[in-house]
């Protein structure tokens, strides 16, 4: 799919970058959609399509089958290692640039911002890349961790200090974000000058509600995602089209109007 907004859109959203003194970047999966790595809600190829969100993303579904839920996020570790940061990742890095502050806040798990450079990346929901135990928390060093090259069960490793299993440091339905880091978020959210929201539905809670923060602490909130989501409605600008092409389109509109 295409751009498909107007060309009128595209400078208001520029303009206000142009004069704005702090962005922040709300990232979802559709951030990495054309990094080939799956979203969660897409009918046809997002996770929740094939997989149980019940059964793979919360404490009781770990408690019930530790192997199938390690075996999963073992796999989707290896894809996303093998993925690269795709255009869109880029352009959001290069924004640091044209802008004085630019935070990436990031529901997605994957480290793409920070492999294609962005410098200040909140990590909203952990990381498929860090590991912890189950039941103490202790922190687990990812060379400890072989990646596996199918979805199929494989027991986790156990914990050096109490036996336990090692899970993925990821926030799973249920659990609290990381100390700190949502109050970060908002507290950005709603001092920022832009907020742009890329590919998330803004279904899930509390990181839909920043954009609503931002609107409320007097941003302009842009948002850009191939479909409409829960925050169109809240939006200033909807740029309808994929991250991969509509972020960059803002950022080389941004340098023309600066050179
Ligand atoms: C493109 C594109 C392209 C595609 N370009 N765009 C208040 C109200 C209601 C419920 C709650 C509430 N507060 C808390 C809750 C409960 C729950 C929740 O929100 N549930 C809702 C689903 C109803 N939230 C929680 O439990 C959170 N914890 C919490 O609140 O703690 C306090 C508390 C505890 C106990 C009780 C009460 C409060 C934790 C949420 C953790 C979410 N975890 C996951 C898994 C992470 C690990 C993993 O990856 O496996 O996080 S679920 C999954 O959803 C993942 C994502 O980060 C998250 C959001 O998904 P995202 O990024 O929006 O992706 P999609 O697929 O939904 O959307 C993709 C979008 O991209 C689409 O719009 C496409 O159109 C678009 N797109 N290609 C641009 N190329
Ligand atoms: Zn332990």
């Amino acid at each position: 799919m295409g751009r498909t907004f107007l060309m009128d859109d595209l400078e208001r959203a520029v303009q206000a970058l142009d004069e704005a003194g702090l962005v922040v970047a709300a990232t979802g999966a559709g951030m990495s959609q054309e990094s080939g790595i799956p979203t969660f809600r897409d009918a046809l190829e997002g996770l929740w399509a094939r997989y149980d969100p019940q059964e793979l993303a919360t404490r009781d579904g770990f408690r019930r089958d530790p192997a199938r839920v390690w075996g999963w996020y073992n796999y989707r570790r290896g894809l996303i290692a093998a993925a690269c940061p795709n255009a869109g990742h880029e352009a959001l890095a290069k924004l640091e640039k044209l802008v004085p502050r630019v935070v990436v806040v990031t529901q997605n798990i994957d480290g793409m911002h920070r492999r294609a450079g962005s410098g200040v990346v909140l990590e909203l929901h952990g990381s498929i890349n860090r590991f912890k135990c189950f039941e103490c928390d202790h922190p687990v060093d990812d060379a400890e961790i072989p990646l596996a090259d199918s979805d199929g069960p494989l027991d986790p490793p156990t914990c050096k200090r109490c036996g336990s299993a090692i899970r993925p440091d990821v926030v799973w339905f249920g659990e609290m974000l990381p100390a700190g880091v949502l109050e970060e978020a908002e507290s950005l959210a709603g001092s920022c000058d832009v907020m742009l929201v890329v590919g998330t539905s803004g279904l899930v809670y509390p990181a839909a509600a920043l954009p609503f923060a931002a609107r409320d602490g007097g941003a302009t909130v842009i948002e850009v995602n191939t479909e409409r989501s829960g925050i169109t409605g809240t939006a200033d600008i909807f740029l309808q089209g994929p991250a991969g092409e509509v972020l960059p389109a803002i950022v080389s509109s941004l340098e023309a109007g600066r050179s």
